[in-house]
């Protein structure tokens, strides 16, 4: 699958330049390429400054709101990010036509962190922009959730999460979700380096990318996982999962074996990558909530058998019964089992329903001091009505 990705924001930018990192490695890796241009939108020249991969001239690495910002950002305030997203809107479009292998496009891969300023507002107008534009190509939205000391600590967090999800959903074909607290937890010291995180985020995508667009008949598998099946296997609340199990190259007594040991290994194996993928999803969710679910293996070819798909197709059948499943196998030569899978269709996401809770609450309580606020004024304005003014 080929995708454009449009980073917003200083979160959305570095991850869409991960991104166009990923297709890097799998033009040198594989010869193939997965991502037909990639773009940073944002408020702050410093942030755009900073990518490594993403073109550097200003078509790709586009400034916005610059005369309104003066290149420093909206502060977290993502109305303001949404109203310079509409001012510059032409400016976006025309950039992302002008992709180099535009036509080859699949679908639009948008990104932004939900808690900021300028990505939570710009991303639903990109969207809707994009939707208005191309009918015919399937639009989705990478959009990552705050940390839980974000929550805690900014007031904005929360309620900039909740009208960025309620603006975008309508205006895509699928959110995944990607929680950052999630990947705090995998290891405490990756806590402050954003960078081994982003890296972490976009790795699943790259098997699943690149599977539809190998040429090598090798790395061809029996059911191939391409942009059709993509398609047809992501809508509404997405997460990610990703797992691997590394496959001895040598093996101690080949005589034991037999045909039937070697595959009930193999089935284990790939039983337990799917578990990782399972416990390492980009949110904590219930797979019997999904309604659609893909699932990619990629092995060495001598691993990949029958067996192995049919006992992971059960499997994810077991614990997401009401889901449409589809499956695909991608041999390729690394000693490891690895899975990658997506769980679509969610109709139970805690997370998101849980902000537009609070959010509520956080609109009222806004509302009151702002009242307040307003009433303090006036008082100081009614105690000057007898003072003489000299304009
Ligand atoms: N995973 C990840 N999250 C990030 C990164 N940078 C920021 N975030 C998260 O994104 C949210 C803040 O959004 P930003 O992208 O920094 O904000 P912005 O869109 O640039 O908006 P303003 O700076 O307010 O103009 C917070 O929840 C951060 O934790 C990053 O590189 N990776
Ligand atoms: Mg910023």
């Amino acid at each position: 699958m080929k995708l454009v990705v449009v980073g917003l924001g200083q979160c959305g930018s570095r991850l869409a330049d991960e991104f166009a990192h990923l297709n890097r490695r799998a033009r040198s890796q594989r010869g193939i390429e997965i991502i037909t241009g990639a773009f940073a939108v944002n408020t702050d020249a410093a942030d755009l400054s900073g990518l490594h991969t993403i073109s550097g001239d200003y078509q790709h690495r586009i400034l916005v709101g610059g005369r309104r910002t003066g290149g420093h950002g909206v502060g977290k305030i993502n109305e303001l990010g949404a109203e310079v997203a509409r001012e510059d809107a032409d400016k976006i479009v025309d950039a992302i036509r002008t992709a180099r292998h535009f036509f080859e496009t699949d679908a639009f891969l948008l990104i932004a962190g939900v808690a900021g300023g300028t990505g939570s507002g710009a991303i639903p107008i990109v969207a809707q922009m994009l939707r208005e534009r191309y009918l015919d190509k399937p639009i989705y939205a990478l959009a990552v959730l705050p940390f839980a000391h974000e929550e805690e600590t900014e007031e904005r967090t929360v309620y900039n999460s909740a009208t960025c999800l309620k603006s975008l959903y309508p205006m895509v074909d699928a959110i995944i979700l990607v929680d950052n607290q999630r990947y705090v937890r995998k290891d405490f010291s990756l806590r402050n380096n954003l960078t081994k995180i982003n890296a972490l985020i976009v790795e699943p995508f790259y098997n699943l990318l690149c599977a539809g667009e190998e040429k090598k008949t090798k790395h061809i598998g029996a059911k191939t996982v391409d942009a059709g099946d993509i398609i047809q296997s992501v809508a509404g609340w997405t997460v990610i999962g990703y797992g691997q199990t590394p496959v001895p190259t040598f093996k101690w007594f080949p005589f034991v074996s037999t045909n039937f040991r070697k595959k009930s290994t193999e089935t284990h194996r790939g039983i337990q990558a799917m578990d990782e993928a399972l416990s390492e999803l980009s949110l904590k969710c219930n797979p019997a909530d999904s309604g659609r679910a893909l699932y990619l293996v990629s092995a060495p070819a001598k691993e990949m058998n029958m067996d192995l798909i049919k006992e992971l197709a059960d499997y994810l059948r077991s614990i997401s019964p009401e889901a449409v499943i589809r499956n695909g196998d991608y041999p390729r030569e690394r000693s490891v089992i690895d899975i990658t899978l997506l769980l679509s269709e969610l109709n139970v996401v805690d997370k998101v329903k849980d902000y537009y809770n609070k959010a509520s609450g956080v609109i009222h309580e806004l509302k009151g001091r702002r009242e307040e606020f307003e009433d303090k004024l006036k008082e100081i304005e009614d105690a000057s009505k007898d003072i003489p003014t000299l304009l």
